[in-house]
Parts: C-alpha cells; sequence; structure tokens
C-alpha cells in the first residue's frame, strides 16, 4: 500500500500510522484525510494488528486542517466552502474510525497538536506526549470552535473553567500540564519517549484485546448512561467477554501461575 501523506508500518501485532508532512506539522489536507480512511479501513478489515500507534513525521504531531489546502477554497474567489461540510466528510468519520477500531489506539504526540490535531490526539485510547509537546485549541484565532470532538474530549477531562480557557485563549498547553490536568495520559521526557512508546504499543499488543475494545465502549456509554443501565451494560459485555478464548486463557494461566498468552479472541 503506498502513501504520499502518511506511512502505514506493520510490525507483528503492532501497527504505526505517520502523519507525514513535516514540512507543514503534519495538518491535514483532503489527500491525507483519504489515504487515513484506507489506512484505518485497512486495520480495521485485514490485519493482524492488536495495537495502533498514530504519531506525525518531524518536529510537530499535527497542526489540524492545512489552511492553504484547494478542499477549503470556495469555487471562487467570491466563494468559501461549507465547512460543516467537510467536518461531516473528514473530521467525524475520522474520530469515529478511531472511537471505533477493533484494537486499542495509542497517540504518540511528538511535537505540537493544534486545531483538529489536537483533537484526534485526544480521540485515541491513550495519549502520551513529549514533555516538549503542547496541545493548542487554535481555532478561535481563524474564528471557528473547535471542532473534532474537542468540545466533547476538553470539558469531560479537564473541567468547563480550563476547557474554555484552552478554547478562547488558544494558548499552548505544554504536555506536562496536560498530563497534570487530565487531559492526557503522560507527558514523557524527551529521550525516553521512543522507548515509553515502543514498550507501551508491546504491551497493549499482548492483552486480550476484544476485552480493551469492550473497556473502551463501556466507559464511553457511562459518560451518558444512567448507573442502573450502565450495569446492564456491563453484564452485557461481561456475558460476551466471558465466553471469549482470551478470558479462558487468562483465568487458566492465572491458576497455573504463569504469564496468559492472549490471542485477542
Ligand atoms: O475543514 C474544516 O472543517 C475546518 C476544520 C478545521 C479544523 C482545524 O484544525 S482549524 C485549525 C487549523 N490549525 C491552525 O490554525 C494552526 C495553524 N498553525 C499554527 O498556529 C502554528 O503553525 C503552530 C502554533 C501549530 C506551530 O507554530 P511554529 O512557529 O512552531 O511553526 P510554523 O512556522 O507556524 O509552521 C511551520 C510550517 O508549517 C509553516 O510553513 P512554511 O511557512 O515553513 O512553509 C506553516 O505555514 C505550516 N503550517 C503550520 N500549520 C499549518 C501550516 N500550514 C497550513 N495549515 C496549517 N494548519
Amino acid at each position: 500500500m503506498s502513501y504520499q501523506t502518511i506511512t502505514l508500518a506493520l510490525d507483528n501485532s503492532i501497527a504505526r500510522i505517520t502523519l507525514n508532512r513535516p514540512d507543514k506539522l503534519n495538518s491535514f489536507t483532503g489527500q491525507m484525510h483519504a489515504e487515513l480512511r484506507d489506512a484505518l479501513d485497512h486495520l480495521q478489515e485485514s490485519t493482524p494488528a492488536r495495537v495502533l500507534v498514530l504519531t506525525g513525521a518531524g518536529r510537530g504531531f499535527c497542526a489540524g486542517q492545512d489552511l492553504a489546502d484547494p478542499d477549503l477554497q470556495g469555487v471562487d474567489a467570491q466563494t468559501t466552502t461549507d465547512l460543516g461540510h467537510l467536518v461531516e466528510k473528514n473530521y467525524k468519520p475520522l474520530v469515529m474510525r478511531l472511537q471505533t477500531l477493533k484494537m486499542p489506539t495509542i497517540a504518540a504526540v511528538n511535537g505540537i497538536a493544534a486545531g483538529a490535531g489536537a483533537s484526534i490526539a485526544l480521540a485515541c485510547d491513550i495519549t502520551v506526549a513529549k514533555a516538549s509537546a503542547s496541545f493548542m485549541l487554535a481555532f478561535s484565532k481563524i474564528g471557528l470552535i473547535p471542532d473534532t470532538g474537542s468540545t466533547w474530549f476538553y470539558p469531560r477531562r479537564i473541567g468547563m473553567a480550563r476547557a474554555l480557557g484552552a478554547a478562547m485563549l488558544a494558548e499552548k498547553l505544554p504536555a506536562t500540564k496536560a498530563a497534570e490536568w487530565g487531559l492526557i495520559w503522560q507527558a514523557v521526557e524527551d529521550e525516553a519517549f521512543d522507548v515509553r512508546i515502543a514498550s507501551l504499543a508491546q504491551q497493549l499488543s499482548c492483552m486480550p484485546t476484544k476485552a480493551l475494545v469492550c473497556t473502551r465502549e463501556a466507559m464511553r456509554a457511562g459518560m451518558t448512561e444512567t448507573l442502573e443501565h450502565q450495569l446492564v451494560l456491563e453484564g452485557r459485555w461481561m456475558s460476551e467477554l466471558g465466553a471469549s478464548q482470551d478470558y479462558a486463557e487468562g483465568v487458566r494461566a492465572f491458576m497455573e501461575k504463569r504469564t496468559p498468552e492472549f490471542k485477542g479472541r
């Protein structure tokens, strides 16, 4: 599979997608969206991958929408494109693909994550950033609202006061502060970043994949369900997972005092 704006690498059960327009801080073009869609569909349908690492090439993670992309131009100088249409076409499907992928996802935030780039980092299950990286809701600087899920992720994770401050002031939020506030899982010293991401990916790739995916679904449902209904839903997930090979292996390994060998089934 050959792409121009991203790379997709498979190393046994670890998949790695790298946003690959370093000169433009990996900002999104229509082509990049199309290639990402294709890569994520491929991972969903036909690979043995059990974890996805999403990262950026060069010094940035992703600077959001490429503001010079022809997709943003109207048919002539007087008209503009309906941005809502681009959200529907590109950004919403991207977030939903990440949130429904059949494997856990790690955002390896190697540098600035701005605009939709910040949102995409948060749409992954576990977000780990270099200590030197930062998160920036750049939207207000160009007269927009945070999109790609940021108005959903930010207030839920860091509370309304911080979410509104971050969104309105559009300042860079250092990764260490983002971790302290609970926006992301972890900020890691730059020198230790690659090793940390590799070991996290390795760890997740050997875990009971189905249980991790159901955990994501269950946690998300818990954000809006009543306690009573959530308890019902938990019972359904437990029924499903209790019949899985990985559950049987997990219990067997525990009883035999050995490390389980999960297969993701
Ligand atoms: O389609 C829709 O529905 C609309 C969707 C919108 C979603 C969004 O994401 S809107 C938000 C778009 N993003 C931004 O507004 C961020 C713009 N970028 C910046 O503010 C800064 O680049 C950063 C704060 C992220 C980083 O600053 P710095 O000083 O480290 O780097 P730089 O010099 O500004 O950028 C380096 C290069 O990348 C530069 O190119 P050049 O001049 O060397 O050829 C710069 O123009 C380019 N670049 C960075 N961000 C974008 C970009 N080019 C196009 N679009 C970008 N978003």
